[in-house]
């Protein structure tokens, strides 16, 4: 269903005001993310579960078993992507409102990124479920595979393997070039039958994705509940630096061609396109590799990736001419050999104002502060907005943490936050406004 078909908000919304007083189990769904806190728990401090790894695999047993243990019925799509359903007769086929996130990590990453929107997700469900409301749009929860791509160089690679938007998906690998096809199969997804993956048009009425806000803004203005206006683009660029590789102490500093110190060029330029120039909103270096990496080599060869974000289309587009630009200033001026290869591109979006207006009537009936704001993290919800309208919820992030060990909420806010989904999937539903309905589930 498009924007257009979201029908303005103005009726009451008898489903809504019919179960104002459900909540969910907060304290289920607070041990349920300690659980899924441990599947990957790095010695080193955080979470490491990447995309299509043995740890992610981990999570979706472990989410399946407490999907089956609901008695839900779940499946596992040629992606890898997990989806749960209400038990129930056969339902009149339609759209269905997709609710959930993803459930890989960054390396030492946090254990809410992605994992609290999930189980969430699934509390939303079978509270639903456990009361036997009757939801005239099925409410179907998902968990994307890689959606970080900290592994297989593919972010976002569930949720646009279910918008049909991988492009080449077999030539993904990891960082040593082995193919995703042996993870996917590990995995229990199907590489020759990607396409089955896919959802046709109109099969998504909506998707909501509750998230935690990953920088400091709610914690910053006391507010509980974030309500998503738009989502930021971003471009990442593989960099691969060819200098020469000499005798660290009998090559004469004029002969070299150091690829290192004409990859921290490319660095310090990266963040100058940000920090000083204003170009766009973000630019940053995360990963950085030198060949041979010892001391007493002149470095030959270095990878790197550099990625640049902004709200603005033409403004991350700039970014990008501009950091291409200054790759090929360093190239001229060290003799280096400098590749740049654009191994992303997600675009900015908006969220559909129908759903804002969900989310806000949501927290209002809740007692809960909120402030509309924009998104400085990417999130399947920017793939899925290719199909269907899509809704983001934020809490707060304890001191704006993530993607780091210390990446925290207060289970308050992670208790509230899913209230609100809980209140927008049945606020939703006069939005969605589909005529007839699904009979409620036996059982
Ligand atoms: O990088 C991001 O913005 C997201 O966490 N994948
Ligand atoms: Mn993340
Ligand atoms: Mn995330």
């Amino acid at each position: 269903m498009t924007q257009s078909d979201l029908k303005a908000r103005g009726a009451g919304n008898a489903v809504l005001e019919r179960h104002a007083g459900l909540r969910i189990d907060g304290a289920r769904m607070i041990e349920e993310l300690e659980l899924l806190g441990e599947i990957g728990a790095d010695p080193a401090g955080g979470v490491t579960r990447l995309g299509l790894s043995a740890q992610e695999n981990a999570a979706r047993d472990f989410l399946r078993d407490r999907c089956g243990a609901a008695g839900l019925h779940v499946e596992t799509d040629p992606a890898g992507n997990l989806f749960a359903r209400r038990p129930g007769p056969p339902r009149a086929p339609g759209p269905v409102l997709l609710v959930g996130s993803h459930m890989d990590t960054v390396v030492q990453g946090g254990r809410l990124d992605g994992a609290y929107g999930v189980i969430a997700a699934l509390e939303v469900l079978r509270v639903l479920h456990e009361h036997r409301v009757d939801l005239p749009v099925e409410m179907v929860v998902v968990a994307f595979a890689n959606e970080e791509g900290a592994l297989i160089q593919a972010p976002f690679w569930g949720s646009r393997a279910l918008c049909g938007s991988l492009e080449n998906p077999l030539d993904a690998t990891d960082r040593a070039g082995r193919p995703v096809s042996a993870y996917l199969t590990e995995s229990g997804g199907t590489p020759e039958r990607l396409a089955d993956a896919v959802w046709p048009p109109g099969s998504v009425a909506a998707f909501l994705e509750l998230h935690i806000e990953q920088g400091p803004s709610l914690e910053r203005h006391g507010v509980p509940v974030g309500v998503v206006e738009g989502i930021v683009g971003r471009t990442i660029l593989d960099i691969d630096v060819t200098g020469e590789a000499q005798h660290a102490g009998t090559t004469p500093m004029p002969d070299r061609r150091d690829a290192l110190v004409a990859a921290a060029e490319i660095v310090l330029a990266t963040r100058r396109i940000a920090a000083e120039d204003g170009v766009c909103t973000t630019a940053t270096t995360g990963y950085l590799t030198a060949t041979p990496n010892v001391t007493n080599t002149v470095p030959g060869e270095v990878r790197l990736s550099a990625e640049v974000r902004d709200t603005d289309p033409v403004r991350l587009a700039r970014g990008e001419a501009v950091l291409r630009e200054q790759c090929a200033r360093v190239a001229a001026a060290s003799g280096c050999r400098i590749g740049v290869r654009a191994a992303m591109r997600s675009r900015p979006v908006s969220t559909a104002p129908p759903l804002r207006g969900v989310i806000r009537e949501a927290a209002d009936l809740l007692g809960l502060k909120h402030r509309t704001m924009p998104s400085g993290a990417g999130h399947d919800a920017q793939i899925v907005a290719q199909l269907a309208p899509i809704g983001m919820i934020f809490v707060p992030s304890s001191r704006g943490v993530s993607h780091a060990p210390g990446e925290d909420t207060l289970p308050g806010d992670l208790v509230n936050g899913a209230n609100v989904l809980l209140h927008t999937v049945l606020g939703a539903q006069a939005e969605l406004g589909r005529p007839g309905g699904h009979g409620s589930p036996s059982g």
